[in-house]
């Protein structure tokens, strides 16, 4: 076995970099789809420059009116963005350098700023292809998708039977039934589940039903559900009953985690749509209260707020069952990726999954792994050169074996699957 010199920092990095680029990344949290879901998997110039965080950086330049911007099509509203935050201002911000990340990655000239030429790349590509060059470059070897049965574009995909590509695999989101139950009742009544608007009497064995005949068709790896800053459970509410009475019984019976995404101020700003959603901070004393009182149930948790990171990484340390993930959405920027995953190896050591890419456009799987990995990289070789310092050993299969666990192993691990 090959002892690494970890008193030489470099070889050190440069073997810790090789293990990161070799390992096949499972991607826990995207919203991307297989190219047979259609016209829900976005890829592409327009699409990633109409990406949401771009809009609303752009929309802080212009006077333009919100409903002016959205009334363009795609392609207007990418120059718009282009010309904005790339031509008339210098992209530095994150989401603009993940788009020059992405270009470069592709082999396209960015220095040419020629978005025509971009565009003209993309439309000599089939989706499938693209999906095949994209995944290939960042050696993802499976995503996981977002999936909706509520969302009228996907649902006819799993009616039909249309899965399509093993790579992609699914998770089952809740929001639409348990944020806005007072929509979804009626809904679900339509598809013959037998439940009223307060969610009482048969109401919680017919969500019950609704969960397993969802997450078998889709074959759902965890089911998931973005929540307000101020969620609390238990709680005597639509949304509490169903998560005691329906979620939580399903999750400990089909041996299914429950990912409560916590956080999400929806629509601080209507105006700009999907880009109009802010950050708060939560309660982690909802998280020790599903772990200690569902030891049976597996929750993996991300918390959108910077200033929940420390508690809830306390909390991994108390329940074996809370496997925290990823640095999501607004916590996706270079400088919270490395604090938090710092603070996560000081406080957990190897056991958590320091990053998803959450990609709504495919592309954008190259530079959240691009960028996520380096961040990783300069994290973990301080690690080991922090603890060769006291005469440990480490080898090179040691390292590779703790990426792998980082970049995939360790939600297979705690999904209780094999690839
Ligand atoms: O709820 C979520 O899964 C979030 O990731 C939202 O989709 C958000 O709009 C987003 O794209 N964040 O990156
Ligand atoms: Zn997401």
């Amino acid at each position: 076995m090959a002892f690494v010199d970890l008193r030489d920092r470099a070889s050190v990095s440069d073997m810790v970099g090789r293990a990161l680029a070799d390992a096949r990344i499972t991607d826990i949290h995207t919203h991307i789809y297989p190219p047979s879901f259609g016209s829900i998997l976005l890829w592409g110039m327009d699409e990633i420059l109409t990406f949401h965080y771009l809009v609303a950086e752009t929309m802080r330049w212009l006077d333009m009116p919100y409903d002016d911007f959205w009334k363009l099509s795609k392609h207007e509203q990418a120059d718009v963005v282009w010309k904005t935050l790339f031509i008339d201002h210098s992209p530095v911000s994150e989401a603009c350098r993940g788009v020059l990340t992405m270009l470069d990655a592709l082999g396209l000239d960015v220095s040419s700023r020629d978005i025509e030429s971009y565009r003209a790349y993309f439309a000599r590509k089939r989706a499938e292809e693209h999906v095949d060059d994209v995944f290939g470059l960042v050696n993802i070897d499976s995503v996981v998708m977002t999936n909706d049965p509520f969302d009228d574009l996907e649902r006819p995909s799993w009616l039909a039977g249309r899965q399509g590509d093993p790579r992609f695999h699914a998770a089952l989101r809740l929001d639409a039934m348990l944020n806005s139950w007072e929509t979804a009742a009626p809904v679900l009544r339509g598809w013959g589940y037998k439940v009223d608007d307060a969610a009482a009497g048969q109401s919680a064995s017919e969500v019950r039903r609704f969960l397993k005949e969802w997450i078998d068709r889709m074959d759902a790896f965890y089911m998931a559900v973005s929540l307000p800053p101020s969620f609390l459970f238990p709680e005597d509410s639509a949304r509490g009953r169903l998560i005691e009475e329906c979620v939580l019984p399903i999750a400990a019976e089909m041996n299914v985690p429950f990912a409560p995404m916590i956080g999400v101020k929806k629509q601080v700003n209507p105006g700009l749509m999907l880009a109009g959603d802010s950050v708060g901070k939560c309660s982690i004393d909802v998280i020790e209260y599903l772990c200690r009182n569902y030891p049976e149930i597996r929750f993996l948790v991300t918390i959108l707020s910077r200033e929940n990171q420390h508690e809830l990484c306390v909390a991994a340390r108390k329940f074996r069952n809370l496997m925290v993930f990823g640095c999501w959405w607004f916590l996706n920027s270079p400088s919270i990726i490395e604090e938090m995953t710092r603070m996560r190896l000081e406080l957990l050591g190897l056991s958590v999954i320091p990053q998803h890419s959450d990609a709504r456009v495919l592309d954008q799987v190259i530079y959240k792994w691009i960028h996520s990995r380096r961040i990783i990289g300069q994290v973990l070789t301080d690690k080991y050169c922090d603890i060769a310092e006291t005469g440990w050993l480490v080898s090179e299969d040691d390292i590779r074996r703790d990426v792998d666990g980082l970049l995939g192993g360790n939600f297979w691990r705690f999904l209780g699957r094999s690839k």
